[in-house]
């Protein structure tokens, strides 16, 4: 008789223990967009293995307070159409709490208002191009941009391979190569370095020959390029068979261990600017490489290197916010909590600077962040 009474009672508090277990250990849905296959896919699958990378280590450690990180991933394919309807169902159907990506800065243009609108944090950890967080304040990165990168670049290298004159080559159909190439121009003026010409080429184009050929004319002391890796490899393969043996100075878009394999002995005298080096020997890279390279039977690259760093950049936000359950509601407190984020990791000590948009009213945000001059193959300059 009492045993009847004092069963449902009992069921209630069970029911009611399995309720707020299973709250607690709610999973944290993050969208991944990015450019898994296509000419960007060099880049989108280093940073997405970064990304899995880091989501493993963090659910290992416990999580976020005890809940699990489930990343859904989408391939954008490197098109900025594409880029747009992955957003669309990372936002709208699969109700991530942000997204990550997309690979591209010619895609984030396109698709990071959607996430703005939606408010939902879109985080590029590979967008250099100027102006991509200017989009809006739910827009951030941690890839340190062009303007910051491409000054340095050029100094080390005039210094290094002392150069005297230098010839410009760009793609001009893409808002990342477009930057790249405004952002060499400035520097280019600044150092009152002479230019002996500049050429274009479009994305898709595998001959460059005629470019190459009217650079080669000029005489140049190293070619500076704001190129994507698609076309930026061919076009170091090609001018080494015809015969010009000079420097090449590159944007970020020429900063992965890929160009090792597309453009083999022909990338050599390779001058880059990087958040990230593999020859940075601090705890956290230390830990990054070697977990990487034993994961995903490779070296990681900063595009990975950026990408690991972007989701414990985000754990961090995390952990500091109560989540509610409330989509929006907990949408809008990981964008107020992700500008207090301050996180040492594989690239480095790392904070976010505040970016204004184009009526220069404060806007989205970018990484502050130290970069690294190399050459490949071999050798490194702090800068
Ligand atoms: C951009 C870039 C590319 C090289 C990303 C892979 O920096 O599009 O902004």
């Amino acid at each position: 008789m009492n045993s009847t009474r004092f069963r449902p009672a009992l069921l209630a508090a069970f029911a009611a223990t399995a309720f707020v277990g299973a709250a607690q250990a709610a999973d944290i849905k993050i969208g991944v967009a990015e450019a898994l296959s296509g000419g960007a896919a060099q880049y989108g699958t280093a940073i997405r293995n970064g990304f899995q990378l880091a989501t493993d280590e963090i659910n290992a450690a416990g999580g976020i307070n005890g809940n699990k990180i489930v990343l859904v991933v989408e391939d954008e394919q490197g098109k900025k159409e594409d880029a747009i309807n992955v957003f669309k169902k990372l936002i709208f159907q699969d109700n991530v709490l942000m997204v990550f990506g997309p690979t591209l800065s010619n895609s984030a243009q396109a698709a990071d208002p959607i996430a703005q609108a939606a408010k939902t944090v879109a985080f590029g950890t590979s967008n250099t191009a100027d102006g991509i967080t200017s989009i809006g304040d739910y827009v951030f990165r941690n890839s340190v941009t062009e303007a910051d990168v491409l000054p340095e670049t050029l100094r080390v290298a005039t210094k290094h391979a002392n150069l005297k004159k230098v010839a410009v080559l760009y793609g001009n159909d893409d808002v990342f190569t477009k930057s790249g190439y405004d952002n060499f121009k400035k520097a280019l003026e600044d150092a009152k370095m002479p230019v002996t010409t500049t050429e274009t080429f479009a994305k898709g184009d595998v001959d460059f020959k005629a470019q190459l050929t009217k650079i080669k004319a000029t005489n140049p002391d190293a070619i500076v390029l704001s190129a994507l890796i698609a076309e930026g490899a061919p076009i170091m393969v090609q001018a080494r068979q015809l015969g010009i043996n000079v420097p090449f100075i590159g944007g970020n878009g020429m900063n992965s261990v890929k160009i090792f394999d597309l453009a083999k002995g022909a990338s050599d005298k390779l001058y880059v600017g990087s958040p990230w080096s593999a020859s940075n020997a601090t705890p956290e890279n230390t830990k990054f490489i070697k977990a990487y390279t034993a994961k995903y039977n490779g070296a990681p690259d900063q595009f990975a290197a950026q990408a690991y760093d972007g989701m414990y950049i985000a754990a961090q936000a995390l952990k500091a916010t109560k989540l509610t359950g409330a989509l929006p509601a907990d949408r809008a407190a990981l964008r107020d909590a992700l500008p207090n984020v301050k996180w040492t990791g594989a690239t480095g000590a790392f904070t976010f600077t505040r970016a204004n948009d184009k009526a220069g009213k404060p806007a989205g945000y970018d990484a502050k962040q130290q970069a690294i001059v190399s050459v490949t193959k071999g050798t490194q300059f702090e800068i």
